[in-house]
């Protein structure tokens, strides 16, 4: 039995979804997810900024102010940025080292439904007595004291989404290190690949930190833990602590693969190979080290006292070395290029001027002396919207027009491409320039208003405007991706510029990927290929069976049963709701009733024969195909 034929329908089609286990469709989902988070939170950011808009205003309250501050941060960072991120690693790293899926696509989809649930989870906070209010960073002095369930959704919403990250991370490092097609050795590896890589570590060891300290906190808030509570002899700089062990480096979970993207459009449109390619890995490599030894920059106004504040001061500046090898290494592969101007390319023209400001602000505040003034202040505020937006958004608007035809073989529209990136970048610019002014001239930052006379107003207002002019951007690329859909299919390589092993692919790329394992000749092999004027990849094995795996519902229903038992969890603390412990025991049932079925059943996917794989490519290739 072939289980290739596709059934029809709209029920059919959201069952293949819920089922799937291939790692281009969980790269869509991700990416519609993603999507509609970032929505959400950008909307939170307007609600922010028309509050904000003038001084005195009374349109928000200064609770669901503190509500809306807490979900944008929270969800930005961890709903919308990194999925978005993960849209991209799940579709391209198997196709840029040559394989035909993840190392374990079952966990695959099962990080995704951790995350999602998770997510949907946290938010239904906003409907069932309020959203968590402590800010993203749940200070243990301010959350261990805020009433109601938020800080426990909070919790538990990331405690089950950092779950599906942790999964998903281990997943992309053992099919890096495992799965590379014949020939693509490590020093071959596309950089996208790479920051992938070293991400997918820092996830490894960055996440277990939070689960741990997310414990510690469920434990203070629902058992009376007091690891946290200094009146009880708890203490909470510890939480502060693991809060920023975690903290930290997911600032650079996120920045890496975004590095990674632009080292990819970079070269594309310069039609000239990266400069400094091996520099660039071991760049990735530092970075990714010292990311974990600078943590305490985040807390140089606890009082940890001169000799701390002294060395994570020198740490934190010696991240810009590597990173400014980074960006030389960009500019040098630009110089003397044939560039192209292309929708991606301006986004990464932009991102190199806006990322340095917002590197050198950093450098600023890893000054412990001068971090003592800007600590708190719209600074700080002005600073990691530059690298945030002005490095990891770009990375995802300026890729998702250069590989929107990987992912649906159409492409963006390139006027429509370019108007919403003038909008977003002057918007960026105006909401976020002025902000290091508002925090210099000493407005704190995490206010719900301010009063008037202080040389404020004005600049204030601007970066409303700037906001408003940002959401016009998104709301225009969000159109031109709908009318997409209306156009040509675009077809293998439809930039002429690629370089990488997903451009070798015909279109619409088969769900095995590759109908034979790519030789991988050297750096940027299709670049090779065309260089010597074969129309295909060189093949490292003659047509032949090709194993997958099966779909398979049991992801969604381990990640149902923790989304039912966190109810039960997050109720249990009341006394008018004895119930809870039934439904904490009945969804931990489910999930593990789900994982001993998975053990038990033999599960070991099916063949698809060589007869069945040339009648696929007929069908998509042959007369009428390429749809
Ligand atoms: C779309 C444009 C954006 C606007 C207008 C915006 C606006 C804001 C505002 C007004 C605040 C509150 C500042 C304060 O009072 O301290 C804030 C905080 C924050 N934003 Fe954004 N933001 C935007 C995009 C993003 C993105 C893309 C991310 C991350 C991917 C992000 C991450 C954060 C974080 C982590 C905080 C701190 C939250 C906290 O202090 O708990 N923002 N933003
Ligand atoms: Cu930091």
């Amino acid at each position: 039995m072939s289980s290739y034929t596709q059934k029809k329908g709209f029920g059919a089609t959201v069952w293949d979804y819920i089922t799937t286990v291939d790692h281009k469709k969980l790269a869509v989902m991700y990416l519609l997810a993603g999507t509609l988070f970032f929505a959400i939170a950008g909307f939170e950011a307007l609600l922010m900024r028309i509050q904000l808009m003038k001084p005195n205003n009374d349109f928000i309250s200064a609770g669901f102010f503190n509500e809306l501050l807490t979900m944008h941060g929270t969800t930005m960072l961890f709903l919308a940025a990194t999925p978005l991120l993960f849209a991209f690693m799940n579709m391209l790293v198997p196709l840029q080292i040559g394989a035909r899926d993840v190392a374990f696509p079952f966990l695959n989809s099962l990080g995704f439904w951790l995350f999602f649930l998770g997510a949907v989870f946290l938010h239904l906070s906003f409907f069932m007595g309020g959203a968590p209010d402590a800010g993203w960073t749940s200070y243990a002095s301010l959350s261990l004291y805020s009433p109601g369930h938020g800080i426990d959704f909070y919790v538990l919403g990331l405690q089950i989404s950092g779950a599906g990250t942790l999964i998903s991370g281990l997943n992309f490092i053992v099919t890096i290190i495992t799965m590379r097609a014949p020939g693509m050795t490590f020093m071959r590896m596309p950089l996208f690949t790479w920051t992938a890589l070293v991400s997918s570590a820092l996830i490894l060891f960055a996440f277990p930190p939070l689960t741990i300290g997310l414990l510690m906190m469920l434990f203070d808030r629902m058992f009376g833990g007091n690891f946290f509570d200094h009146l009880m002899g708890g203490n909470t700089i510890i939480w502060e602590h693991l809060f920023w062990i975690f903290g930290h480096p997911e600032v650079y979970i996120l920045i890496l693969p975004a590095f990674g993207l632009f080292s990819e459009i970079i070269p594309a449109f310069s039609r000239k190979r990266l400069f400094g390619y091996s520099s660039m890995v071991f760049a990735t490599i530092l970075i990714g080290f010292l990311g974990f030894m600078v943590w305490a920059h985040h807390m140089f106004t606890v009082g940890l006292g001169p000799t701390a504040n002294a060395i994570f001061a020198v740490a934190t500046m010696a991240i810009a070395v590597p990173t400014g090898m980074k960006v030389f290494n960009w500019i040098l592969t630009l110089w003397g290029g044939s560039i192209k101007v292309t929708t991606p390319m301006l986004y990464a023209l932009g991102f190199i001027p806006s990322f340095v400001a917002g590197g050198v602000t950093g450098v600023m505040q890893a000054s412990a002396p001068l971090d003592y003034q800007l600590h708190d202040s719209y600074f700080i505020v002005a600073h990691f919207h530059y690298v945030i937006v002005g490095g990891i958004v770009t990375a995802i608007f300026g890729s998702a027009h250069f590989y929107w035809p990987i992912f649906f073989n159409r492409m963006l529209n390139e006027t429509l491409g370019k108007i919403t990136f003038w909008i977003f970048f002057i918007g960026f610019h105006l909401t976020f320039f002025v902000q290091h002014f508002l925090g210099l001239m000493g407005m704190p930052r995490r206010v719900f208003t301010y009063m008037e006379g202080q040389g404020w107003d004005q600049f204030n207002f601007i970066s409303t405007i700037g906001a408003f002019m940002m959401g016009v951007g998104v709301i225009i690329m969000v159109i031109n991706c709908l009318l997409s859909f209306k156009g040509k299919p675009a077809g293998r390589d439809p930039w002429g510029d690629g370089r990488t092993l997903e451009w070798s692919i015909p279109q619409p790329i088969p769900f095995y990927n590759f109908r034979q394992t790519p030789l991988v000749r050297g750096l940027d092999p299709w670049w090779i290929e065309k260089q010597e004027g074969n129309k295909e990849v060189t093949f490292a094995e003659p047509v032949g069976d090709i194993h997958m795996p099966n779909n398979s519902a049991i992801p969604f229903v381990i990640s149902l049963g923790l989304f039912i038992a966190a109810f039960g969890a997050l109720y249990h603390p009341d006394a008018d709701k004895p119930w809870s412990i039934y439904i904490l025991i009945g969804g931990l049932a489910i999930t593990f009733g789900a994982m001993i079925f998975r053990s038990v059943k033999d599960d070991h996917g099916f063949h698809l024969h060589k007869e069945e794989i040339l009648e696929i490519e007929e069908q998509l290739y042959g007369k009428g195909g390429n749809k």
